[in-house]
């Protein structure tokens, strides 16, 4: 496995970045504290995932920040990226780690506590937990799961876990408190007017936290 750092994990969604180009958010975001970026998009297929991703392994290079594909095996593959994440709904996770190899970071969102207590840390090397809170980026998310939920679940893992869903940088003390690892998010850096300020704002709320500041 790769190494990574979950503290602010930044999901790319080409919907909410329309503004600006993939590659400009990223770069913003990383300049501002973003420990990993995850390219998610639903509608590219992988040719789309291709193009996208190999943009923004160019960009990432030299960052130590990862680069994780959703969903796409073989765009991640293709384009030698850090990793893959995948849905209960996608390729296995036993089947994406094999076909990955284990030099590469394997992600699995997990929604229920007996979906955490089936993650083999063995195959997965980190969880993401969600959705919190209601939000409009995914309108097809299941019914969030709030705090408790979350802290549930993060009890169960055997893994690292990222919390994910409506997440702002007033939700970090709760988030960390929860024993969830770190925060991904869209809309919270994609959508903003300055992503690197946004990136910047949540990790130092993220680093205070952990200080007790
Ligand atoms: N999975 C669960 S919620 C979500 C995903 C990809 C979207 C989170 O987006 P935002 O804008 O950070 O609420
Ligand atoms: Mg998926």
């Amino acid at each position: 496995m790769k190494a990574f750092e979950l503290s602010l994990y930044l999901v790319l969604d080409p919907n909410l970045c329309r503004s600006r180009s993939l590659v400009e958010t990223a770069r913003a975001a990383v300049a501002g504290g973003v420990t990993m970026v995850q390219l998610r998009d639903k509608i590219a297929g992988t040719t789309g995932l291709v193009a996208a991703g190999r943009a923004l392994m160019d960009a990432l290079a030299g960052t130590g920040v990862p680069l994780i594909v959703n969903d796409d095996l073989d765009a991640a593959l293709t384009i030698n990226a850090d990793g893959l994440h995948v849905g209960q709904d996608d390729m296995p996770a036993d089947e994406a780690r094999h076909r990955l190899g284990r030099g590469k970071i394997l992600g699995l969102s997990v929604e229920t506590e007996a979906a955490a207590q089936a993650v083999d840390p063995s195959v997965v090397d980190y969880v993401g937990i969600g959705p919190v809170f209601a939000t409009p980026t995914k309108p097809d998310h299941k019914p969030p799961i709030g705090l408790d939920g979350l802290t549930r679940i993060v009890a169960t893992s055997a893994v690292p876990a990222v919390a994910i869903g409506g997440l702002k940088a007033a939700h970090v003390p709760s988030i960390l408190a929860s024993g969830a690892y770190g925060l991904a998010v869209v809309s919270a850096i994609c959508g903003q007017p300055d992503p690197k300020a946004a990136a910047h704002a949540l990790r130092m709320a993220i680093g205070n936290e952990r200080s007790g500041k």
